[in-house]
């Protein structure tokens, strides 16, 4: 049952980004008035323009819906509201320790503006105590509050709960997948509970804070450790001369046994990152989630000395890489192995041109653009044939993503080129 207090509030979502802005849109689209606050003017003109700024499946139409109904707008300032969810970036600084300056940050905007009966989420992903570290913070800026950190009855109710959407599946997981919701005091986690209750149809699964925290962070390491599992038997079974592809189909015959698959590396602004945030809060314990961090992390480097490697036996060699992203069927570049890898390549070999071919990029990042020898295939839609043409010509083809659309390429058209298939479409 929603109360009165949430069916009538306002809702700020702060940081329009690829969590953000669906959260938004789904609060909007559940009957809440919602502001989306960006610092960045180009992100809030696109919103108020009903556009998304990334793609992203069902964004773009909820985004145009909600915001043609009225129920969403974006602005840079923070308003007054009955409820804020911020949901910023949490990067890891140059030592691996977390950089929470965009959500002190967020913290800072909204502590001026609080005038008492507010429920402040934290969606970032964050170290265990932070949710409390915010609450200290905004109650050294506004000591006429009291906030749940010091009071069983606050003023103001802070919790913290994690995101957990697969990109690429955002729309659909934001409402449908389980929520842990963590407050710094029961009553801060109802109120929380409340809100997510308008869009989430998942369990809401009610908690402290920092235990909050650290299911989250446990998540992603999970998959880290896992995928790095996957790695390093493929780098074994390379060195032994065996196909992990087979050894993994084999073993996953096993009832109790499902091993994840092996790839050029773990890619993306997630599991990337917030396993960093274990080690750095217990360094001497997490040393099978730092073994697995680095194991993920050198993936990329050893699939391009391979690449390289073989490709110098040609006398003019030409290198098609099939796939930037970071994973399948999405278009997101940052942080991809994939990029990685055709850096490496580009830049060992800088007399030979390598072809990118990434069908969901209109241009190269720069940090491939600036190599000056890598070239994006031309894959648009008109230009069907664009996949066939580049692989036709080349010598060397390395699968760096498995995109759907590259499962219509035939065995035959492979004959006679070296295939470096770090993801095992063609296994
Ligand atoms: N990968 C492999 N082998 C695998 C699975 C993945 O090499 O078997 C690679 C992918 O190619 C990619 C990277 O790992 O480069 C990460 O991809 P992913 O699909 O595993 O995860 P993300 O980063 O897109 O989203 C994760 C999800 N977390 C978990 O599945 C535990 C998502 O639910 C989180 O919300 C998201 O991180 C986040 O924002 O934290």
């Amino acid at each position: 049952m929603v109360s009165p207090e949430t069916s009538n509030c306002t809702v700020a979502v702060v940081g329009l980004g690829y969590i953000g802005l669906p959260t938004a849109v789904s609060l909007a689209t559940g009957g809440l008035d919602v502001v989306g606050v960006d610092i960045s003017p180009g992100i809030v003109e696109l919103v108020n323009r009903g556009e998304a700024p990334f793609a992203e499946p069902d964004l773009s139409v909820g985004v145009s819906g909600a915001v043609a109904m009225g129920r969403l707008t974006a602005q840079r300032e923070m308003p007054q509201s009955g409820a804020y969810i911020i949901a910023v970036p949490t990067p890891f600084d140059g030592d691996h320790r977390p950089d929470l300056g965009a959500v002190t940050a967020a913290a800072r905007s909204v502590a001026p503006v609080l005038r008492g009966g507010e429920v402040i989420v934290l969606e970032s992903t964050v170290p265990p105590g932070t949710t409390r570290a915010i609450s200290e913070l905004i109650a050294g800026l506004r000591p006429d509050l009291r906030l749940p950190h010091a009071s069983e009855e606050p003023d103001v109710h802070l919790a913290h709960c994690p995101e957990r959407v697969l990109p690429g599946r955002i729309m659909i997981e934001i409402a449908t997948n389980d929520r842990v919701i963590g407050g710094l005091t029961p009553a801060c986690a109802r109120r929380a509970a409340e809100l997510y209750r308008t869009f989430c149809h998942g369990e809401l699964i009610i908690t402290d804070a920092a235990s909050a925290e650290m299911a989250k962070l446990a998540e992603n390491a999970y998959r880290d450790v896992n995928i790095a599992f996957a790695n390093e038997l493929s780098l074994i079974c390379d060195r032994l001369g065996l196909d992990v592809w087979e050894i993994r189909q084999m073993a996953n015959h096993h009832p109790r046994v499902d091993i994840l698959r092996p790839g050029p590396g773990v890619g993306g602004h997630c599991i990337a990152v917030d396993p960093w945030f274990i080690v750095a809060a217990a360094p001497e314990q997490a040393t099978l989630i730092a073994a697995a961090r680095h194991i993920n992390d050198q993936m990329p480097a050893h699939t391009a000395e391979r690449i390289v490697a073989t490709s110098r036996r040609f006398r003019e060699p030409r290198i098609v890489c099939l796939g930037l992203s970071f994973k399948a069927d999405v278009g997101d570049l940052r942080g991809s192995p994939a990029v990685e890898i055709v850096a490496r390549v580009a830049a060992a070999l800088p007399e030979v041109k390598v072809l990118a071919v990434e069908p969901h990029a209109t241009a190269l990042p720069d940090q491939l653009d600036s190599l000056g020898n890598v070239i994006l295939a031309d894959t648009a839609p008109d230009i069907p044939l664009g996949i066939e043409h580049a692989i036709a010509d080349a010598d060397v083809i390395a699968l760096l993503t498995d995109h759907g659309c590259f499962r219509s390429i035939r065995r035959s058209q492979l004959a006679g080129k070296v295939v470096y298939d770090t993801r095992g479409m063609w296994a």
